[in-house]
């Protein structure tokens, strides 16, 4: 895909109202998309409308406005089942987000249908969320967790895949959030299928920056959060193959995810309802809806194009800087919108807070992903991550800052 912007950034600005702060006197320079986006206007007004207009709660009420909020609630279930492909709306689970999601499928699936040795595949490329989940749930059943290596290029070594059997269940990330790798996630879920293992896709870092289509994937499991796709936090999505949610027992229990309850036996709702225990994030719901509308406004091959098209002038400007070494693949076709390094010796951290003198934000650590950082042989890495509202103009400031510090910390 070529990297050509099509889509009108100064426009997309104007809806995010964040942009007008400059919190260090200077005007501010968001790249921690990765980590949490900015929300437009129209999510914002989303749930606004909803707290002002009809809050209430949903399945519940029997009065105009809790109506209109199931209404809500639901048809944000019908869209972003429409925004990923699924099936139908039933195929969608609304949790907190992506480790909810994660942890919902290794404790309501996994916990319950494994026995002892057997075996779980995991990648190591994988954020902690897509790691410890796995291993509360292996400690507790005597599980085995089995990973797939990455190469030196950041890229999953998939040349050993023949030798990894008898797993039962495949977890691993579409796109990376340290490495910015993405995944040929297509023939990752044909590996596991081949296998008669079930294919679970962290997605945190995919669909909110390119086109997912789940029944082309054919992925059992699918996780993504909102508050990585301009919609609020404390909402996201476990996108599940309908005769699994069937089969699974719930994972939580409480109110809304019950048929019938008699003191010592229950039966349950149907799904995704089963999974959606207690009073569910609302808000969020219709937040994320709005955010969906906004990104399919934009359209999602534009958004992608986009960042492309950043990431090359990024890791343009960048590799000129000197003690400049940036991790995962180069080539920003093969790679999601964000670029972590190191420049010299400088600790992540001290680049971040001299980053932020300058109005920019980036994140610096091990991005919850410390088996990747073991790997590329460095604690931390600093991370400049790229969305809709970013400009060539932030690249340039963020190129610009890094070379000053290259100065500042006497890097040669
Ligand atoms: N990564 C980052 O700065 P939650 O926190 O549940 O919304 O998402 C967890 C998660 C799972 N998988 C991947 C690949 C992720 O990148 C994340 C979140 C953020 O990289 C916060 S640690």
């Amino acid at each position: 895909m070529e990297g050509q912007a099509s889509l009108d950034v100064q426009k997309i600005r104007e809806d995010f109202p964040i942009f007008s702060r400059a919190p260090r006197g200077k005007p501010l320079v968001y790249l921690d998309s990765a980590a949490t986006s900015q929300k437009p206007r129209q999510v914002i007004e989303a749930v606004k409308r909803f707290y002002e207009e009809y809050n209430s709660n949903v399945h519940r009420g029997i009065y105009s406005i809790s109506i209109e909020a199931t209404e809500a609630y639901e048809e944000a279930r019908r869209r972003i089942a429409r925004f990923i492909n699924a099936r139908s709306h039933r195929e969608i689970v609304f949790v907190r987000g992506t480790t909810e999601a994660l942890n919902l499928v290794a404790y309501a699936w996994a916990l319950r249908k494994l026995k002892k040795d057997d075996k779980i595949l995991l990648t190591e490329m994988e954020h902690h969320s897509n790691i410890v989940p796995w291993q509360l749930i292996a400690r507790e059943k005597g599980l085995k967790l089995e990973y797939i290596p990455i190469r030196g290029d950041g890229t999953l070594d998939t040349s050993g895949l023949d030798s990894y059997h008898d797993f039962r269940i495949f977890s691993f990330v579409y796109s990376s959030n340290v490495l910015g790798t993405i995944n040929d996630v297509k023939q990752l879920v044909r590996f596991a299928h081949s296998r008669g293992a079930l294919a679970v896709i962290d997605a945190a870092q995919a669909v909110p920056h390119m086109k997912i289509d789940v029944q082309e994937l054919d992925c059992d499991f699918l996780a993504f959060s909102g508050h990585k796709m301009l919609g609020p936090t404390g909402i996201g999505v476990l996108y599940a193959k309908r005769e699994l949610l069937e089969e699974m027992e719930p994972f939580m229990g409480g109110g809304e995810m019950i048929r019938e309850v008699h003191l010592h036996e229950s039966r349950w709702n149907d799904v995704p309802w089963k999974f959606e225990a207690g009073t569910p994030n609302i808000a969020g719901a219709i937040g994320l809806k709005a955010a969906v509308d906004y990104l399919e406004g934009i359209g999602m091959d534009n958004v992608r194009m986009h960042e492309i098209s950043l990431t090359r002038y990024a890791t343009e400007l960048l590799m000129e800087i000197p003690g400049m070494r940036i991790y995962g693949p180069l080539n920003p076709e093969k790679r999601s919108g964000l670029l972590a390094f190191t420049l010299g010796d400088i600790h992540a951290h001290d680049l971040a807070t001299f980053l932020d003198e300058e109005g920019i934000c980036v994140r610096a650590g091990h991005h919850c992903a410390m088996p990747i950082h073991t790997r590329l042989g460095v604690p931390a890495t600093t991370r400049a991550s790229f969305y809709v509202y970013n400009t060539h103009e932030d690249i340039e400031r963020l190129a610009e800052a890094l070379k000053k510090a290259a100065q500042v910390f006497k890097i040669v």
